[in-house]
């Protein structure tokens, strides 16, 4: 789960350089901050279970087993990208890794997921299905109705709310009403709230919700509360003309940065050796290295193809 995690945030430390000198054909939403959601939910998975993501879908991706490699080739809108550099930063996927899609529409991953749940469901193999959204996207109708259903229909779905504290530049408290977990809740499914800057934690409550979907008791609820550390988009400094939040509110949850956490957490309990964390480190910067190389030395997309890629019957 560090390396997972060191993974992801190198990965977007890389794509925030890249995007600053110039170098992304297009706008990414970074999930630094937030990787040890990604992690502890998705330690529970395999390739055969499906989760659903949104706009700031990198983490998810990586968490899920996606290749940073083809993934960062995709951001770069490059022809060796894991949708050959069709769909971009929002659009990443990978079917053989039951990544069934970033998404740019607010809230959409949560019927989806549903669809991936109720044919889990069908086939009886214990598959399970999850989707992560925001707390933005709890506020979408689909979101109650992605609840009705699942539980109605009894599905092994389990819904990861990233409670992130902002939605684009608009604090929580000024267009969430309530608490989210008690939307859940009406519904009757198990609903729980953790911190989602502890890895532990979100990685308890994601076994306890897997074993029950796995084992045919239906869907389960997570709130996991946690913060974006960068902007909602790298973008956002070329047109907004004042921050939206404050330094010290920032900083306040830099230092309670996951990763730094989870290191703390793994040498006090000697579960790890400092030189264990930093030769994890020392690969994790390798293999980011590699993938950028590769996702810069890759052809650009083949525009010709945008309209032959849109439908199911054709290659992707
Ligand atoms: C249906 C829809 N409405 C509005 C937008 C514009 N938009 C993009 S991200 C975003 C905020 C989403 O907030 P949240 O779900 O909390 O996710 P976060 O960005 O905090 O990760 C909005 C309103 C959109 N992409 N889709």
């Amino acid at each position: 789960m560090y390396e997972r995690m060191a993974l992801i945030r190198r990965v977007e430390e890389q794509l925030s350089a890249d995007f600053k000198a110039g170098k992304l054909p297009g706008g990414v939403h970074l999930y630094i901050g937030q990787e040890a959601v990604a992690v502890g939910v998705c330690e529970h998975l395999s390739d055969e279970d499906k989760i659903a993501s949104t706009h700031r879908g990198h983490g998810h991706f990586l968490a899920k087993g996606g290749d940073p490699g083809t993934m960062m080739a995709e951001i770069y809108g490059k022809r060796t990208g894991i949708c050959q550099g069709m769909g971009g930063s929002m659009h990443v996927a990978d079917f053989s890794k039951g990544i069934i899609g970033a998404n740019g529409i607010v809230g959409a991953g949560l019927a989806i997921t549903v669809g991936a749940a109720w044919a889990a469901k069908m086939d009886g193999k214990g598959r399970v299905a999850v989707c992560f959204f925001g707390d933005g996207a709890a506020n979408q109708g689909v979101f109650m109705e992605s609840l009705n259903v699942s539980t109605l229909w009894n599905l092994p779905m389990i819904f990861v709310c990233e409670h992130n504290m902002w939605s684009e530049f608009s604090p929580a408290a000024t267009v969430t009403s309530g608490e989210i977990v008690d939307r859940a809740r009406a519904f009757g499914l198990p609903s729980t709230v953790v911190d989602g800057n502890d890895v532990t934690s979100v990685w308890q409550a994601t076994a306890e919700a897997v074993a029950l979907a796995r084992s045919g008791g239906g869907p389960s609820f997570i709130e996991a509360k946690t913060y974006r550390i960068h902007g909602h988009l790298e973008a956002e400094v070329h047109f907004l003309s004042s921050t939206y939040r404050t330094e010290e509110e920032v900083q306040g949850w830099r230092e309670r940065d996951p990763i730094a956490r989870f290191r703390k957490e793994l040498l006090s309990s000697s579960m790890a050796q400092a030189g264990e964390l930093d030769a994890i480190d020392a690969r994790v910067r390798q293999r980011v290295l590699e993938a950028s190389e590769f996702a810069e030395a890759g052809e650009a997309a083949d525009e010709g193809l945008v309209f032959d890629l849109m439908f199911v019957d054709q290659q992707c």
